[in-house]
């Protein structure tokens, strides 16, 4: 039998998980290696389309400075470039969702592994609208994750190559699921971040803007069709 404190968590945490599936949220998780750009680029997409952008990472690192009781074994995890255990992030979410109202969401940098995934989908009964996947070299990402100077405390080259390798290794078979799903929208990240952003907005950008500037909405089809009609 659990304490009367586990009982009350694990029953505010049922109650969090049913909200969350009420408010029914668009999320779009926003991969990539380390640096390949996510949080810039997710400060532009939240700029211009509504969006809310939660980095999994600034959540996990907020939750270290919060003083809490998971902080340490969070920062120990982060320095060795290790993915921190899914229940830990999947609560930091839920509750950053449920706080901030909106109904759309980027998530960034998460999930990083298949059982971040099959958690997160289980748990929250939510599932991504899409995948932005920022693809670049590893070559260009760590020049840009050495000259950053943010004082993160992975931003250390051999840290930078533990957290290539877990890319590689646990990451990338994430993107893969979700592109045997058709939910994949692969961006060239390689390249200046205002180009990067041009492909990044075609994606966002509401249909009827798309596609050679001009493309017709079901009214004036429906106008037009009209039109034809009275001719004949
Ligand atoms: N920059 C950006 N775009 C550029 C461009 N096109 N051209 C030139 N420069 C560009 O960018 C990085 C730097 O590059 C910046 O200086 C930027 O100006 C420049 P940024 O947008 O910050 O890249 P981003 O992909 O966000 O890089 P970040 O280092 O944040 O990626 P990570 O995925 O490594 O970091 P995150 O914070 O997500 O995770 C850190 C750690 O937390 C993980 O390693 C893991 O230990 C832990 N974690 C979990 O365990 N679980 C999670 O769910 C999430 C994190
Ligand atoms: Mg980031």
């Amino acid at each position: 039998m659990g304490s009367v404190v586990d009982d009350g968590k694990k029953e505010a945490l049922q109650e969090a998980h049913r909200s969350l599936a009420d408010l029914n949220p668009t999320v779009v998780f926003v991969l990539g290696g380390p640096g390949s750009g996510k949080g810039t680029q997710c400060a532009n997409i939240v700029e211009h389309f509504g969006f809310t952008h939660l980095s999994a990472g600034d959540l996990l690192r907020a939750e270290i400075k919060s003083g809490s009781e998971n902080g340490t074994m969070i920062s120990d995890m982060i320095k060795e470039g290790k993915i921190v255990p899914s229940e830990v992030t999947i609560k930091l979410l839920e509750r950053a969702m449920l706080e901030n109202g909106n109904d759309k969401f980027l998530i960034d940098g998460f999930p990083r592994n298949e059982e971040n995934r099959a958690a997160f989908e289980d748990v929250t009964k939510i599932g991504p609208s899409f995948v932005l996947y920022f693809d670049c070299s590893e070559e260009e990402m760590e020049r840009r994750l050495l000259s950053r100077n943010q004082g993160r405390e992975d931003d250390n080259i051999e840290t930078i190559r533990k957290r290539f390798k877990v890319f590689q290794e646990s990451s990338l078979p994430v993107i893969e699921y979700y592109n045997s799903k058709g939910k994949v929208r692969k961006i060239d990240a390689g390249r200046p971040i205002e180009e990067v952003y041009e492909s990044v907005k075609a994606i966002f950008a509401p249909k009827d803007e798309k596609v050679n500037g001009h493309r017709h909405t079901l009214m004036e089809c429906l106008i037009l069709f009209w039109m034809k009609w009275c001719k004949n």
